[in-house]
């Protein structure tokens, strides 16, 4: 498996998020990728640093004033005061119904909340240079499946399918997956099918394509009514304007068994097998495992070798994204298990 990784994802690292009002270690952490890297390296997949530059492709996916503001967030918040660079800034106010989100603020928190779906997704001084390595990393993977490749794997945090057209979320800031999509339409594909498979609805990767049909979106998750991102991810959400009946919504509720999991896959499966896509990408959350500690499915670690073979045979060029997975230290075996379930097919 060609594998791009991401050299500064460790500078993203912040040290705490809020869970029931109290600060508690960042579940979103470097030791994550260290261990997906590990196995990587163990079962003889090399590792490559990324060689596209995804600004280009940031552009089509993302607003330019969103990219500008998280480019400079983290130079505004320690300008505010340098003591601010010991400490996270978290936003505590949005412009939810009725108030306005196309006047930037002045002020800095305010302006973090315009930009944040959530106070769940914690900066730190190497949170940009991160998140552009890690989109730089995904266009790498998706370029050289459009040259050909038969499959590619980005492996990187911070993850990205919660961040939206301009906005963060979810422990995500830039759409790697997104990203990954688009450059391979830039690149010639004439429709792409993105399959996310994370235990949280990939509500940001939704929203990006929302209103395109050269862009399948397919998302099994938790359903949103009991589980984040609980504002989007709703089996009625089918897609808008041009891209009306190219969004499908599999929510499954909490606690859903792997053999019910692996028969809503068989529905996206024939889904993505009927609409003619060139190419796919799979948002390759891992927290659908059975271990993971803030999220309800029951994947065994087999059961990734199992996901990877179905997705081998819809027989399309692949590029595998790192999302989320909280089980930290299964998550090589995990990851490495779908890439090797997928190339053994
Ligand atoms: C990419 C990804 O998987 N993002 C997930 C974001 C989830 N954010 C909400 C976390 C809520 C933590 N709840 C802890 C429950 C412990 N029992
Ligand atoms: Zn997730």
């Amino acid at each position: 498996m060609i594998t791009f990784h991401n050299p500064l994802h460790q500078g993203h690292a912040p040290v705490h998020e809020f869970y029931r009002g109290e600060r508690v270690p960042c579940f979103e952490k470097p030791a994550r990728v260290d261990y997906v890297e590990e196995a990587l390296r163990l079962r003889g997949h090399a590792l490559h640093v990324p060689d596209v530059d995804s600004s280009a492709v940031l552009s089509q996916v993302h607003s330019e004033r969103y990219l500008t503001f998280l480019q400079t967030a983290w130079l505004q918040w320690v300008s505010l005061d340098p003591a601010n660079a010991a400490l996270q800034p978290f936003p505590s106010v949005w412009p939810v119904r009725t108030l306005r989100s196309d006047v930037e603020p002045d002020n800095f928190v305010a302006r973090l909340g315009l930009y944040s779906m959530d106070n769940g997704t914690p900066m730190a001084a190497g949170t940009w240079a991160a998140a552009k390595a890690g989109a730089d990393a995904a266009a790498s993977a998706a370029a050289r499946v459009a040259h050909g490749a038969r499959t590619a794997f980005c492996c990187t945090r911070p993850p990205g399918h919660h961040a939206g057209p301009d906005f963060m979320g979810g422990y995500c800031f830039l759409n790697n997956a997104a990203v990954a999509a688009q450059l391979m339409r830039n690149q010639g594909a004439a429709r792409v099918a993105l399959l996310d498979v994370d235990y949280h609805h990939g509500n940001g990767t939704q929203s990006i394509f929302y209103e395109r049909s050269d862009v399948l979106f397919i998302s099994i998750h938790g359903d949103p009514r009991t589980e984040y991102p609980f504002y989007l991810g709703h089996a009625d959400e089918t897609g808008a304007g041009q891209g009306a009946g190219f969004n499908l919504n599999l929510p499954l509720p909490a606690g859903t068994s792997a053999a019910t999991w692996f028969d809503a896959l068989e529905g996206a499966c024939q889904r993505i097998a009927a609409d003619g896509a060139e190419a796919l990408v799979i948002s390759l959350g891992l927290d659908a495992f059975e271990g993971d500690p803030i999220s309800r499915f029951a994947l065994s670690s087999d059961d990734f070798t199992r996901l990877g073979e179905r997705l081998a045979r819809l027989g399309l060029p692949t590029v595998f994204v790192l999302e989320g997975g909280y089980a930290a230290a299964e998550l090589g075996t995990n990851a490495v298990n779908v890439l090797d379930g997928f190339e053994q097919v």
